[in-house]
């Protein structure tokens, strides 16, 4: 269960530089598979949510498609959630009510991000088309003003070197939003190397820490992104696309051998989903509370 623990963790975690290190996650059983795995947070893709739902990553889901998954998540782990909430779901009135709903919901963190609505995912082909700064800092200022907690974390994310728009106006524009209050800046890159990203890295003079999204440039592991001046890391959909290859693989076998005897070899047994779901505990509380007339009878 996420306690307002989580959220002072995350925050102090920030403070202190970091490294973060989180991975993406779009519901209940992937966050226990992280927290598992021993990642600091788990990062609530919108990437990851719209594929589970079948949909492009365009603003197709709504603002409670995704805050009712970060809640289900918030409730199922211990680790500090982050969750991508896209540009915010409209202007800074919508960010006032998407930081209000989070907190509430026992969110660590937020992620909006400097693009018109609706967004299109920064890696599709297709124009990717920014608000202005001017508006996208008031969306900070609206969302720090609206948080209750000093450990609720606002990222603000921006897209200028996603959108072409080189590297003074990505230094600009994350300059601008850490003067609005952001306590994190994210720097999105979908270079093929992480050059674009360390050399921002290298010129970034604020306090404010630095998150970064390696993937399309895997080149740099946490740590040497870490020396190089990044405090959070999100590796953002690699569970994502385990998941797929390794379901695409089974199911092919099992519809060609027409039988699972040899897929069980490399699948999760049924005593392993019980796990993650924390079968053990719901039986011995079944045990201690679930009673009948006939057990009463028979005592
Ligand atoms: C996400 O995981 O939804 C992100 C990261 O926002 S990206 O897909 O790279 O835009
Ligand atoms: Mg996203």
């Amino acid at each position: 269960m996420q306690t307002s623990n989580a959220r002072k963790r995350l925050a102090q975690a920030l403070r202190e530089r970091g490294p973060v290190v989180t991975i993406g996650v779009h519901n209940p059983l992937g966050a226990r598979l992280a927290q598992e795995a021993g990642f600091d947070a788990v990062w609530v893709s919108g990437l990851e949510l719209s594929a589970a739902a079948g949909v492009p990553d365009a603003n197709i889901l709504s603002m409670r498609d995704f805050l009712d998954s970060a809640r289900q998540i918030t409730e199922s782990v211990d680790l500090p959630v982050i969750c991508d909430c896209d540009t915010g779901f409209g202007n800074a009135m919508n960010v006032m009510s998407v930081v209000r709903q989070y907190e509430a919901a026992g969110v660590a963190a937020i992620c909006i991000e400097d693009k018109v609505f609706p967004k299109l995912n920064s890696f599709a082909k297709g124009k990717q088309k920014l608000v202005s700064k001017v508006e996208f800092a008031g969306k900070i200022e609206a969302a720090k003003h609206a948080k209750k907690s000093d450990d609720f974390t606002v990222i603000a994310r921006t897209e200028a070197l996603i959108a072409g728009a080189g590297m003074a106006e990505a230094l600009d524009r994350a300059r601008a939003y850490a003067t609005a209050g952001a306590d994190v800046i994210l720097i999105h890159s979908k270079s093929p190397n992480p050059d674009e990203v360390c050399e921002f890295l290298s010129y970034w003079d604020h306090e404010t820490p630095i998150a970064v999204v390696p993937t399309t440039y895997p080149q740099l592991n946490a740590d040497e992104l870490h020396e190089r001046g990044a405090n959070l890391v999100i590796y953002a959909n690699h569970g994502l696309r385990a998941s797929i290859r390794a379901i695409t693989e089974t199911f092919a076998q099992i519809k060609a051998e027409r039988s699972t005897i040899n897929a069980e070899k490399s699948i999760a047994s049924v005593a392993r989903i019980f796990e993650l779901q924390d079968m053990a505990s719901f039986r011995d509380h079944e045990e201690r509370f679930v009673r009948s007339d006939e057990d009463e009878e028979s005592s």
